[in-house]
């Protein structure tokens, strides 16, 4: 006798590889070979069909900073806004779908009357605004780092060809245009990053450092980038593309020069004393170079500031991989009379180890640390014992990220010596920087 039982459980057993090879398993879009069936037919019937393509520009390379997981999610939160968009916008005959199974490249079909050409432009810069704009309300760097390259093409019906290959041809043709866009983009961004350094363009920002007893300002610490944001909407754009094009350690030179040469109006007159600090930001990187020491004193005599009046903060955001070198640089700085500080101390980006090897004379508190501290107990006892780690190794605390009067009261209490953040000020150009707030 036949078992049935055996028979339905193989049978379900095909569906359900069928079934991984027709959807992605995460989105649960189709994949392409599953929709061009459709995509065939309307073209048989006569009817206009546009691919609107979508592709992450530099997916690989966000893939490899946050990991599989997080670009998962972040494809996951693009599936989802364009199944919203396939319900508000479009029709049931048109179709979402992925290039193939686990894909990150996302295609759209839709049909196309009235005016072909115009209605594809207005759907494409639809679905990209739409998809840019929920990523941007979203927590999380990845989300803010991704940006979407994106290309429409008609579906063209070419009598002697099978329409399959056709859309095939199609789907390159998008891809092809994606592809140059961005290597215009790229050396749009390269022709003005080299602008910047031979024209020393940068703006600088200065953001206050608050003595949390008495209100009086410490220091500032300087925040450079571009002068428009047309190239590169953000600091973090400007110093990523930087590092990709090598050039990282001259921008950090020019951002060091422009720091200390216009920092003078806020620090009052050399050699009065009536000046405060200048904190300057130095990645993993700039440790490597060979020329920080002389360049950092260059930078504060021609500033009239003493070293001592510079402390030069550290970030782990690129690892250190040579600890040697790196404690090497670190002691020619200390000798020429300069401070440091440990930046982001208690995020992932800052380490015990780095305390240790680093003995700092400032440890700057993470923001995510001081976000809403008084709704946290955790937190308030992760920064005591942070305070107190700092008053032992004779390093002054400083608390980065205050935004609300909560936050500001929390830290005073928990004996954070100088605080930063906007709700105290917020970085502003030297003419531009009006009072602390303090109460
Ligand atoms: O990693 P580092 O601490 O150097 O980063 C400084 C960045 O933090 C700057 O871009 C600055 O504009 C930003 N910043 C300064 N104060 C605040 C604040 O109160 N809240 C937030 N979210 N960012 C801040
Ligand atoms: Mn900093």
């Amino acid at each position: 006798m036949t078992d049935y039982r055996d028979f339905y459980r193989e049978l379900r057993t095909d569906w359900l590889k069928l079934r991984g090879y027709l959807y992605d398993p995460k989105t649960l879009l189709p994949s392409l070979p599953t929709v061009i069936d459709g995509v065939r037919r309307r073209l048989e019937d006569g009817e206009g069909v546009g691919l609107v393509y979508l592709d992450p520009s530099a997916g690989g390379h966000l893939e490899a900073s946050y990991g599989w997981q997080a670009y998962d999610e972040l494809i996951g939160e693009v599936a989802r806004e364009l199944r919203e968009f396939h319900v508000a916008e479009l029709t049931r005959h048109d179709a979402v779908a992925l290039s193939g199974v686990r894909s990150d490249e996302f295609l759209l079909f839709a049909g196309l009357d009235g005016n072909p050409s115009a209605r594809l432009e207005t759907l494409r810069r639809g679905v990209v605004s739409r998809i840019q704009a929920s990523l941007g309300r979203l927590e999380g760097e990845l989300y803010q780092a991704v940006r979407f390259d994106s290309a429409a093409v008609p579906l063209r019906l070419e009598p002697a060809m099978r329409i399959e290959r056709a859309i095939y041809h199609s789907l390159q043709a998008a891809r092809a245009r994606c592809r140059r866009e961005s290597d215009r983009r790229h050396s749009r961004q390269l022709g003005e990053l080299r602008r910047i350094l031979r024209e020393g363009e940068l703006l600088v920002r200065y953001q206050p450092i608050v003595d949390l007893r008495s209100g009086a300002v410490h220091g500032f610490e300087a925040l450079a980038s571009a002068a428009t944001e047309e190239f590169f909407e953000s600091p973090e754009t400007l110093f990523t593309f930087a590092e990709e094009s090598e050039v990282i350690l001259e921008l950090e030179r020019l951002c060091r020069r422009e720091a200390a040469r216009r920092v003078t109006p806020l620090l009052g007159p050399a050699g009065t004393g009536a000046g405060g600090k200048l904190f300057v930001n130095c990645s993993a990187h700039a440790f490597a170079d060979r020329r920080l020491r002389a360049d950092l004193v260059d930078c504060a005599l021609g500033a009239g500031l003493d070293p001592s009046d510079v402390v030069v903060e550290v970030t782990e955001r690129t690892a250190v991989t040579e600890w040697r070198v790196f404690r090497r640089a670190l002691h020619e700085l200390r000798r020429a009379g300069f401070q440091v500080a440990i930046d982001d101390v208690g995020s992932g980006y800052s380490s015990l180890h780095a305390v240790a090897q680093i003995e700092p004379d400032y440890l700057k508190l993470d923001s995510s640390l001081i976000q809403d501290v008084h709704r946290s107990s955790i937190k308030r006892d992760l920064l005591e014992t942070l305070v107190l780690l700092a008053r032992k190794i004779g390093a002054r605390s400083i608390a980065e990220g205050i935004e609300k009067a909560e936050e500001l009261d929390a830290v005073r209490q928990l004996g954070v010596r100088y605080g930063q953040g906007y709700y105290l000020a917020t970085p502003a150009l030297p003419d531009r920087l009006g009072p602390v707030r303090w109460h």
